[in-house]
């Protein structure tokens, strides 16, 4: 078990350096951000990333994430280009030495929020997801924005996009993201790189857009389909935990007895009361004391050796701070 921490590349404030000063971290969780989503990442660029982090004594062994087109998630006709893509930057990661890539199998948003400065009682700041928001949204209106939002879309483009999934419900996206898998598997094993699908966050579905890695029975159907320990999660306890229907504790215990979690994303999340009687949420501390997830029951059933786990507990990160853990098995 490594504990690693995520960084934005050279315009992160927090820099490498930063990283380094933290007892305990030995590596990086990052990603090339030059690169057009679907296209091949290149040795060179792969290289350049990873001797920063090596030159700041710092490992790049996980990546978070490598994006995975629209139409591969879509189905199209044109998805066997991007997933010949995809398998490629698997070969070159896998050259560079990296042992497993985050990803996500949401359509067309990525994580959402409706605040990324929610002002807790003892005055930092952190992200919040306050379900009344989120439902006064329609994301075809003009004026609509929201914290995190690919703004690479032009109005157009996200309504055309909006429309072209109109005919993908849960089942065929399902059916989608096993077909990426299962061509993909193969050049994992060969490379020596695991996949660790980062949980949909939050675990439900938002604008009418089908989510399925929400809870225990989607990943058990996900791990069944394409049953390769090159199949992973990233054990995401802020994202799963959203839901409260799911059994951090029992999940995490059963998918790392399987050898199919990666990587964890190692957060809490604190429910609150809401004005309006609706689901509310922010991000908290890490202690389960300063939250709503039982983190030192999941962490127990991670088996997180000693050292680690007293450096976790000595580094409260506030503002939606992630630690992440690697679990590599080599
Ligand atoms: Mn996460």
């Amino acid at each position: 078990m490594k504990m690693t921490f995520r960084w934005y590349g050279e315009r992160d404030p927090v820099t490498l350096t930063h990283i380094r000063q933290i007892p305990g971290m030995t590596g990086v969780v990052t990603a090339l951000y030059s690169i057009p989503v679907g296209e091949v990442w290149d040795e060179e660029t792969i290289l350049a990333q990873k001797k920063l982090c090596n030159d700041a004594g710092l490992e790049m062994e996980v990546i978070e994430s490598v994006p995975v087109h629209e139409e591969i998630k879509l189905g199209s006709p044109a998805r066997d280009r991007y997933i010949e893509n995809y398998k490629q930057t698997i070969r070159n990661l896998g050259a560079a030495g990296v042992k497993v890539i985050c990803y996500n199998f949401m359509p067309v948003f990525d994580w959402v929020r409706s605040e990324l400065k929610y002002e807790t009682p003892d005055g930092s700041n952190c992200l919040a997801y306050k379900q009344a928001t989120v439902d006064r949204l329609d994301p075809n209106k003009s004026s609509l924005s929201l914290p995190g939002w690919d703004e690479s879309y032009t109005k157009e483009e996200l309504s055309n996009l909006l429309a072209r999934y109109a005919s993908v419900d849960a089942e065929q996206l399902f059916q989608n993201m096993v077909y990426f898998l299962k061509a993909l598997m193969p050049v994992c094993e060969e490379c020596d790189v695991k996949m660790a699908v980062h949980p949909d966050d939050p675990p439900w579905s938002l604008f009418g857009l089908p989510r399925i890695i929400c809870n225990e029975a989607g990943i058990d159907r996900l791990f069944a389909e394409v049953d390769s320990v090159y199949n992973g999660i990233t054990f995401c306890t802020g994202s799963l935990g959203a839901d409260r229907g799911n059994d951090l504790v029992k999940m995490v215990g059963k998918y790392a007895g399987m050898g199919r979690v990666h990587f964890v994303h190692a957060r809490n999340i604190r429910f609150a009361p809401d004005e309006e009687g609706k689901l509310f949420f922010h991000e908290s501390p890490h202690p389960t004391e300063c939250g709503s997830l039982d983190i030192y029951g999941i962490l127990k059933a991670l088996y997180v050796g000693d050292d680690y786990f007293t450096a976790l507990l000595a580094y409260i990160v506030h503002g939606g701070g992630e630690l992440s853990f690697s679990r590599l098995y080599s």
